[in-house]
């Protein structure tokens, strides 16, 4: 494991990029650009914070804690080789294993109009359980007037492996019930919460109830509208799929790291996937890159 003197020698860039103690324990990349910040763990390469001028963008519990082996709730958690529960063996983790993972730092930029920074997590024998590829997976943040990650998987292997994943963003609101979100009309979307019936979005997507769906086709142009006035464009590459959930009351009693019991209500996910009918082949060799561009309007 990198130790923090380590790091903030090799890849400490003035002004732009701080390699820090949290004090939600282990070790925190801060990065900052004018008036912008972002805060990413080294577990999981987790976004914690993205502070766009003086507002908090993402919404992380109040109970998050790293290195505690539970992944942390809130932020940009990276779900990765499978999103959601395993395919096949439900007593392999939810949503992959990488999120509770320290990832290395290998690359810091400061440029003049953003900061930049780069981590790895090679899959290893301890993986090899859960899941028996060989595979390398990079996560590029670049915080300057927007937020942009992108998340590069290789096969390191000669043989192709399937994968689901997601950048699986909770986004910080006001108020569950002055946020819709625009995009995704005519979509047809995998409803959970109705045994996985397919349906067809209406219109704009609104929260009266839990919301857990997986929503196919372009997702370069979803919006989060909150009170008709503060608009987030979220523009995803390499991905055909999108997620839209908002635990609402009951499941947000049962997750029990929400920290409030209407925790809900200032939360809600808008995730860029490869998830649902949307599955990955990465050939031996090759690779397959998510992204996903956070930009205030
Ligand atoms: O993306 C929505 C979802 O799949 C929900 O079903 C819920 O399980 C959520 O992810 C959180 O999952 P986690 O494993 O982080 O508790």
């Amino acid at each position: 494991m990198q130790s923090l003197d380590a790091l903030q020698s090799a890849f400490a860039r003035d002004g732009a990029v701080a390699l820090e103690a949290s004090p939600l324990g282990g070790i925190v990349a801060r990065l900052t650009t004018g008036n912008n910040s972002a805060v990413v763990a080294l577990q999981g390469a987790q976004v914690l914070s993205w502070r766009h001028g003086p507002r908090e963008m993402l919404w992380l519990s109040p109970v998050a804690r790293l290195g505690t082996g539970r992944a942390v709730r809130g932020g940009i958690p990276v779900c990765w080789p499978w999103f959601g529960p395993h395919p096949s063996d439900e007593t392999k983790p939810a949503h992959g294993f990488v999120r509770t993972r320290t990832w290395r730092v290998t690359a810091t930029q400061s440029r003049l109009d953003a900061a930049v920074l780069k981590l790895v997590y090679a899959t290893g024998p301890d993986d090899r359980a859960l899941w028996p590829h060989a595979a390398e997976i990079e996560l590029t943040v670049t915080l300057g007037a927007s937020l942009s990650l992108r998340l590069e998987t290789r096969n390191l292997g000669a043989t192709p492996f399937e994968m689901t994943q997601a950048l699986h963003t909770y986004f910080r609101i006001g108020d569950i019930s002055d946020v819709v979100v625009e995009g995704l009309v005519g979509r047809t979307y995998i409803d959970k919460l109705a045994d996985n019936a397919r349906c067809v979005e209406a219109g704009i997507v609104t929260f009266g109830a839990e919301v857990d769906r997986i929503y196919h086709g372009d997702t370069s142009a979803i919006t989060l509208v909150e009170a008709q006035t503060r608009r987030l464009q979220i523009a995803s590459t390499g991905s055909r799929s999108t997620v839209v959930w908002n635990p609402w009351l009951e499941k947000t009693a049962r997750l029990g790291d929400m920290g409030a019991a209407n925790a809900f209500r200032r939360m809600v996910c808008i995730e860029t996937t490869n998830a649902g009918d949307d599955v990955i082949t990465v050939a031996g060799g090759g690779a397959h890159a998510l992204g996903v561009d956070y930009r205030a309007l």
